[in-house]
């Protein structure tokens, strides 16, 4: 699975930090990898998720020292920011990666632990939607929730997934979920860790959009 081993996450320190470099160099792949999924419905999303990760390097461009981990970064903006803070600058950007973060780990352990609809094998759409309600439903709006439907009409077929995370490669199925595993160790960390950060900082907000 050359796309997920290509950029695996780092394994996470004892404190749980999260390192800013890190963490956008492996989610750089991410907006050119949805032009593999073959549909411009998709094109909203890159769009959003670009804007986001642009957002957080360029606070970590201004002073990479100052701003070596997720949490220094979402501290700082809150000293700065006064009321408007938590909806603004990186703390905003990096609240909504990484609800688009969450919705592709929980994808990839349904993918992985065998979820599939008996009668379509080779349709994704009850993983895709398992990891919508859970990541991000709750946060959209009737009309957001319309797009979500007409992405999920675009979605590619599992073997065409598999073979877009494998780079057009042919690998088997277990091949594939047995990187899809691996790769999920450190990623699910990273995620669960900047989920834990939002709670503490109290920077988790929950209006829709
Ligand atoms: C495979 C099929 C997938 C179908 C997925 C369908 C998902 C949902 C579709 C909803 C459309 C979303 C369009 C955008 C909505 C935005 O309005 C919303 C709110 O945006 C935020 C901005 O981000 O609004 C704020 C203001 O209120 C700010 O403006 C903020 O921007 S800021 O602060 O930067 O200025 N945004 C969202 O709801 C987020 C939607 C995220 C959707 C993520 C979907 C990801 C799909 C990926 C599928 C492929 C799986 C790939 C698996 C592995 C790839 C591995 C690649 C290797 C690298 C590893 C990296 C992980």
């Amino acid at each position: 699975m050359a796309l997920l081993m290509d950029n695996q996450f780092g394994k996470l320190p004892a404190d749980n930090a999260v390192n800013t470099k890190l963490l956008l160099e492996s989610v750089a792949y991410l907006p050119p990898f949805l032009d593999c999924l073959g549909s411009k419905v998709f094109a909203p999303i890159k769009s959003d998720i670009s804007g986001n990760i642009t957002k957080i390097r360029g606070v970590f461009d201004k002073d990479p020292a100052k701003y070596a981990t997720l949490q220094q970064i979402v501290e700082a903006e809150k000293e700065t920011h006064g009321t408007e803070w938590p909806k603004v600058g990186a703390t905003l950007a990096l609240m909504w990666l990484k609800r688009g973060l969450c919705f592709i780990q929980i994808l990839l352990q349904s993918l992985a632990d065998g979820e599939k609809d008996e009668n379509n094998p080779n349709l994704i759409r009850v993983n895709i939607t398992k990891a919508y309600d859970q990541a991000l439903k709750k946060y959209h709006g009737w009309l957001v929730q319309k797009i979500f439907k007409a992405a999920l009409l675009a979605a590619p077929y599992k073997s065409d997934f598999i073979k877009a995370l494998s780079k057009g490669q042919e690998v088997t199925e277990e091949d594939c979920m047995a990187s899809v595993r691996q790769f999920l160790i450190n990623f699910t960390a990273t995620v669960d860790a900047v989920y834990e950060m939002y709670t503490t900082l109290n920077a988790e907000l929950d209006y829709s959009v």
